[in-house]
């Protein structure tokens, strides 16, 4: 088999940068590990970025999220038992974000592409990358027992970060940066209506805690527990008591409880490769950096490095241009560190640390004090929440 672009990972970056090539008239195959419904049973992330709604519209697949997407102005602040909102909408000139699932946008870019009559191979089991430093990059796998190969101009290392891309380039070639932190976030799905409008970030001395959602009718709460917890120790009656201890008064007593459709543990870090490019061999997504979700930025931070590399291979094939190829992985780092910036700041600011005491609660709650006084301060939070400029 030939094509132009070999992209590794069907999730929304190398879905969304399947259907961004298609739309150019740019070959792609996807090469996916898992089932579709595999990844679709995965439950994300909640909040989407204008840039990421732009990408989406770009790629012709916006339209759900537009219909059933819950816009929202601003979110809440919870610390020293009292909620304080924080205007997204007025602090950026009139920016926003939209609540939409990600399992959501990933079903929209699998049935584009599956409109569209797309290849996508789905488990795809022993998949090793080839000669992407050289001139003949190629991707082999087998299905049903059968190996393949697929001989391309470039590969898309979209396999997020347990994926083989970055495994395949040589340890001397690459630079990894990594925080791990002391806890993972506990997340409950459940149909049952949400608690407030909107977000409610929590920093409460008995750790954090998130009230989001992804309709009116269905919930998405978060609560931080220590890292070595497992979800086989929580049941839902123990994650509803524990976010209504979590909560202001009048929360606790909005909160509608009832049977957890998802339960999981997901592990906090922050992480970067660089650089995201090695000859033919393009990184995006969480196969180059990941981020503690507090910021809400992991999803959006893929979009915009697919929105970078589907215009750098747009250029190439139709102007012969090598430049946006040449600058991705510049483009992509310069967002991508201050993204990581702002995740680590957040999740350092709402979160307990047990090793700072009680000294450490005083000077977060100082902290949030400060920040729901100072326009500056605030402005500064909204500008990041939102998401910062995508320079071309
Ligand atoms: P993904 O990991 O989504 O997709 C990679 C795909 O590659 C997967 O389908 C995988 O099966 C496939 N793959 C892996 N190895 C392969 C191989 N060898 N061959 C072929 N395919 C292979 N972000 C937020 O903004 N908010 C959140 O609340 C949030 N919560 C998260 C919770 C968890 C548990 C995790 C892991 C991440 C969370 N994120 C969150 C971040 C998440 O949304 C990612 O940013 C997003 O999934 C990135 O998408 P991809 O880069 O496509 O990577
Ligand atoms: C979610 O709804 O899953 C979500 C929302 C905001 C975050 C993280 C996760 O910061």
């Amino acid at each position: 088999m030939r094509t132009q672009v070999a992209i590794i990972g069907a999730g929304p970056s190398g879905l969304l940068l399947g259907q961004l090539l298609h739309k150019a008239g740019i070959d792609n195959i996807v090469i996916e590990r898992q089932s579709g419904d595999y990844v679709l049973g995965r439950i994300r992330a909640g909040v989407l970025e204008q840039i990421t709604m732009d990408l989406l519209e770009q790629a012709g697949v916006a339209q759900r999220a537009h219909a059933e997407g819950l816009p929202h102005d601003g979110f809440e602040l919870l610390f020293k038992g009292e909620r304080h909102r924080i205007d997204m909408h007025k602090l950026t000139g009139g920016k926003r974000v939209m609540v939409y699932g990600q399992t959501e946008v990933t079903r929209d870019l699998m049935a584009a592409r599956a409109a569209a009559g797309l290849t996508t191979v789905y488990e795809a089991s022993d998949v090793s990358l080839h000669d992407f430093d050289g001139g003949q990059p190629r991707v082999r796998y087998q299905k049903d027992g059968v190996t393949h190969e697929i001989a391309c101009d470039f590969i898309a290392g979209c396999d997020g970060f347990h994926g083989v891309a970055r495994a395949s380039v040589p340890a001397s070639a690459i630079e990894l940066y990594e925080k791990v932190y002391p806890f993972g976030w506990l997340g409950v799905l459940a149909d049952v209506p949400p608690v407030s409008e909107e977000l409610i970030y929590a920093n409460t001395p008995r750790g954090f805690a998130l009230c989001s959602m992804r309709s009116h009718t269905r919930s998405r709460y978060y609560l931080q527990v220590p890292s070595d917890h497992k979800v086989e120790q929580w049941t839902d009656a123990l994650f509803w008591e524990e976010l209504a201890r979590r909560l202001d008064p009048e929360a606790r007593e909005r909160l509608v409880t009832g049977p957890s459709l998802e339960m999981s543990i997901a592990p906090l870090r922050s992480f970067v490769a660089e650089p995201m490019r090695f000859g033919k061999l393009f990184l995006a997504g969480d196969a180059a950096h990941i981020v503690p979700p507090t910021g809400a930025k992991g999803l959006n931070l893929a979009a915009s490095d697919v929105g970078y590399l589907s215009s750098a291979f747009i250029e190439h094939y139709r102007e012969r241009s090598q430049a946006g190829i040449d600058h991705y992985s510049a483009r992509c780092l310069s967002r991508i560190w201050k993204a990581e910036r702002f995740s680590w700041w957040f999740t350092s600011l709402m979160h307990r640390f047990p090793e700072t005491g009680e000294f450490g609660q005083k000077i977060q709650e100082a902290e949030l004090d400060y920040l729901i006084h100072s326009e500056a301060a605030s402005t500064s939070l909204a500008e990041n929440y939102v998401g910062l400029p995508m320079k071309l």
